[in-house]
């Protein structure tokens, strides 16, 4: 096999672009991509202050390293869950890729906020660990991009992630979440940030190849809350897909998009307000997350934790 653009022996293979390439050339064409996908989108620019959402795995530190390569400003966020062991190995990843690159990357931690760890809002709320982190994590992003003065928070999903979640969302029909599944969601209120996934084209194994060749050191292991998740069997479900018919999920996805208007009548239009204790952006009088909070901390006598975050 030999590299597309410059003929040398090639070291990967991208087959959904019936493409190959060698090292070099294949972080030519990863930043290409990665350009293509913020400007197609007006993601954002030069002069933009990016807040990137990184968790020590490939991608988010392959986008972080893509992007101070490609000259845009950015800085990293960490959120700390406080799940056992996974997230200190998880913020040493990226304070060692911060320190290598002297990149600023900031943190913030549920358990320093709230006095508990999401495992524990999650016992302590009867929910389950992924649906509590998931409302904390999107909580906390836009509050610190607030308070930091960023115009934009991007994250690291990939077209794998991107996939598995319009595979689920049209499993069961969820046509909320299918009006709002884009790689741009745009900011709706003046407290509300805007969202963008510049990688959502590039495939879990890209942005591995990526890290490789970068020799970026992430962390390999999962979060132990994932096992058993069902957009793993979604993604293994399009992985058998993708091998019989590379650019299976590129198209799935680009075709959702290009034909996204037909679930535009599913957007209801909400009443965005400040959530009278927090003062972040909430459709009910106080939010979820002061109100998720208030309950955990009502079963938590012990700590002297205040249910009125301030960072
Ligand atoms: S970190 Fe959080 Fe994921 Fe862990 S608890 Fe679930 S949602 S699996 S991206
Ligand atoms: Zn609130």
């Amino acid at each position: 096999m030999r590299c597309k653009t410059c003929h040398a022996k090639a070291t990967v293979e991208v087959r959904h672009h019936n493409a190959a390439y060698c090292n070099d050339c294949f972080q030519e064409y990863f930043l290409k991509r990665v350009q293509h996908n913020i400007r197609a989108y007006r993601m954002f620019s030069p002069g933009d202050h990016v807040l990137l959402v990184v968790s020590g795995g490939k991608d988010s530190l392959s986008l972080w390293d893509a992007l101070i390569r490609l000259g845009y400003r950015v800085t990293a966020l960490f959120i700390d869950l406080g799940i056992e062991g996974y997230s200190r190995r998880s913020e040493d990843k990226c304070r060692e890729f911060a320190a290598r690159t002297g990149a600023p990357l900031q943190t913030v931690s549920a358990k320093e906020i709230w006095g508990l760890s999401i495992p524990e809002i999650a016992r302590k709320t009867r929910r389950i660990p992924c649906a509590v982190c998931g409302r904390v994590k999107r909580y906390l992003f836009n509050k610190c991009a607030l308070e930091g003065g960023f115009s934009v928070v991007a994250t690291g999903h990939n077209l794998d992630d991107e996939v598995a979640s319009l595979l689920g969302n049209l499993l069961h029909w969820q046509t909320g979440y299918l009006a709002r599944q884009q790689p741009y969601l745009p900011s709706t209120h003046p407290k509300l940030v805007k969202k963008v996934k510049p990688l959502y084209t590039l495939t879990e194994r890209e942005c591995l190849a990526y890290a490789l060749i970068r020799q970026i050191s992430y962390l390999p292991e999962e979060c132990p809350h994932a096992e058993g998740a069902t957009s793993i069997t979604y993604k293994e479900a399009l992985n058998h897909i993708e091998a019989a018919s590379p650019g299976t999920k590129l198209s799935f996805l680009k075709g959702f998009l290009k034909h996204k208007e037909l679930f535009r009548e599913y957007d209801g239009d909400v009443e965005l307000r400040e959530c009278s204790r927090c003062g972040q952006v909430t459709t009910e009088k106080v939010c979820s997350v002061c109100r998720l909070m208030e309950r955990a901390q009502k079963r938590d006598s012990r700590t002297g934790a205040n249910a009125n975050p301030s960072l």
